[in-house]
């Protein structure tokens, strides 16, 4: 008994010493848990708890600890975004068309690329994205542009080429847009290394990742910004050397 309590009074004597710091430092990341959620499509929408944005009804998603700043309108920031050409895999695609190709060599090697992520049973921010996509499209031919488009599908096993056709047909997408599908283990694979895989396809990015091939610079921005926006973002990085 009188051992007992000898103990406890050395634990509470070491624990309020200087040399507990380290202990306490230890602890201090599982206290910290104060996670806010935030929806994809409105990142301005915060939450403390899980649940659906009241705007558009996306699940949340929770924010990472350092989360990936929002790139802000009309900023082509590239300093916060180290990605290269040698992080996309080479994995086996079908287009819209259902040709089997090698995404990196056959889409992105010696290009100036655009990708966003999609799926086309989406009723959010998918139309959204394409909508937006096709008239980057109109203002890359109009500027004359070499600039290809990407659209990944974000749920492949659904995703089958002729769906991906349709989809493209709906919003009118011209060539040099080419719709991606394939097999649901490449796929997510590809969407890993792109910084854009999710275990739940609702919970895709409305990001766009931009990228120079040649020169290997590569950047992001928001999928929902104006064409023009967009456009400038795309021309900035197409002129680096
Ligand atoms: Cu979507």
């Amino acid at each position: 008994m009188l051992l007992k309590a000898f103990l406890a009074l050395l634990i509470v004597v070491a624990f309020s010493m200087p040399g507990s710091v380290v202990v306490t430092a230890q602890t201090k990341p599982k206290q910290q848990q104060s996670v806010t959620y935030s929806c994809p499509m409105h990142p301005d929408f915060k939450s403390k708890k899980p649940g659906r944005c009241p705007k558009c009804g996306m699940t949340l998603r929770p924010d990472t600890p350092a989360p990936t700043p929002t790139p802000t309108p009309g900023e082509s920031k590239t300093e916060n975004f180290s990605f290269s050409s040698m992080q996309i895999p080479n994995v086996k695609v079908v287009d819209q068309n259902g040709k089997a190709l090698d995404f990196y060599t056959d889409l992105v090697k010696g290009r100036n690329v655009a990708i966003n992520f999609i799926f086309t049973t989406c009723t959010s921010v998918c139309p959204v994205l394409s909508a937006t996509f096709r008239r980057v499209q109109v203002e890359l031919e109009n500027s004359q542009s070499d600039t290809k488009l990407i659209s990944i599908s974000v749920d492949p096993t659904v995703d089958t080429p002729e769906r991906l056709r349709d989809f493209a047909e709906k919003f009118k997408a011209g060539p040099g847009w080419t719709f991606v599908t394939g097999d649901k283990t490449e796929i997510d694979s590809l969407l890993q290394r792109l910084g854009a895989g999710v275990g739940n396809k609702n919970d895709h990015t409305s990001m766009i990742l931009i990228g120079n091939d040649p020169a290997d610079v590569w950047t992001r921005t928001y999928g929902l910004s104006s064409p023009t926006v967009i456009m400038k973002v795309i021309t900035d990085t197409a002129s680096r050397k």
